[in-house]
């Protein structure tokens, strides 16, 4: 059945996003141009003529209203969804709320960079008196996982792919096998954790890549899942280069 495609799409630009804010776990939602990106990420599927079998998403609501724009546009608002904290934001610990340029002009753009896209150093953990710390923790939708001893008070890339990677090779890799067509929307540390996996990237590598809010990618797949096409965005390449630039330059002091 190979080669297999595969699209995935980081969430529409979300209201902290546009605040410029380290987000994470906090629950978000869409900005109004980030609502516009989402219903022109279902407008680019829509021309490509993409159709789907099932759909992943995580907990938080940016991703799933994007997910669901994209679905209503392509005329599949009933797909099968599954949702799951595992293919969550990476959690920012004690840097959820902080403006990115702020926190750049106090500890430097290179201390930023290092929290934003080192693979292994993780940002400051949220302590239990951190402003976001009841709301993101005794959130009711993570009742079902992860158990309290192994509930994130941070992450770094590495972190998150630990917890992502077991859901993709148990969960979604089988559907891909199985031929099903899937889509995949989610955030940009989660996906990036992805694209290291399939891409094989080393942590070096995958410091220099910065995912776009709202436009979908694809990943064409040979029968052992490497990929015969890697991250082929469906945008006009000058606009995705001036995005993903936007999205690096976010964590610089201005
Ligand atoms: C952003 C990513 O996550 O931030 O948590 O602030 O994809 O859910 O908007 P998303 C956040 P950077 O790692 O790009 O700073």
């Amino acid at each position: 059945m190979a080669p297999y495609k595969i699209v995935m799409v980081r969430h529409g630009e979300s209201e902290w996003n546009e605040k410029n804010l380290f987000c994470g776990w906090f629950d978000a939602l869409l900005s109004e141009k980030g609502k516009q990106e989402a219903k022109n990420a279902g407008v680019a599927l829509k021309n490509a003529e993409y159709k789907f079998d099932v759909a992943y998403t995580s907990v938080l609501t940016r991703a799933q209203n994007t997910l669901q724009a994209i679905l209503n546009e392509i005329g599949q608002q009933d797909l099968e969804t599954i949702k799951t904290w595992r293919l969550n934001e990476r959690h920012y610990g004690g840097l959820t709320g902080l403006n990115k340029a702020e926190t750049a002009a106090k500890y430097g753009d290179e201390q930023v960079a290092i929290w934003r896209r080192s693979f292994d150093v993780p940002p400051p953990p949220m302590e239990a008196d951190h402003q976001y710390y009841d709301n993101i923790v005794k959130d009711p939708r993570y009742a079902a996982g992860p158990a309290p001893d192994q509930f994130p008070k941070y992450e770094s890339l590495k972190l998150t792919i630990e917890r992502t990677l077991p859901f993709w090779n148990e969960t979604i890799v089988p559907q891909i096998k199985a031929g099903k067509s899937i889509l995949i929307a989610a955030h940009g540390n989660s996906l990036r954790g992805i694209v290291k996996h399939l891409d094989q990237l080393s942590d070096d590598q995958i410091m220099a890549l910065n995912l776009p809010t709202g436009i979908p990618f694809v990943y064409t797949l040979d029968e052992d899942l490497k990929p015969i096409k890697s991250l082929e965005f469906l945008g006009d390449p000058e606009t995705v280069k001036k995005a993903m630039e936007a999205v690096a330059n976010q964590g610089k002091a201005k």
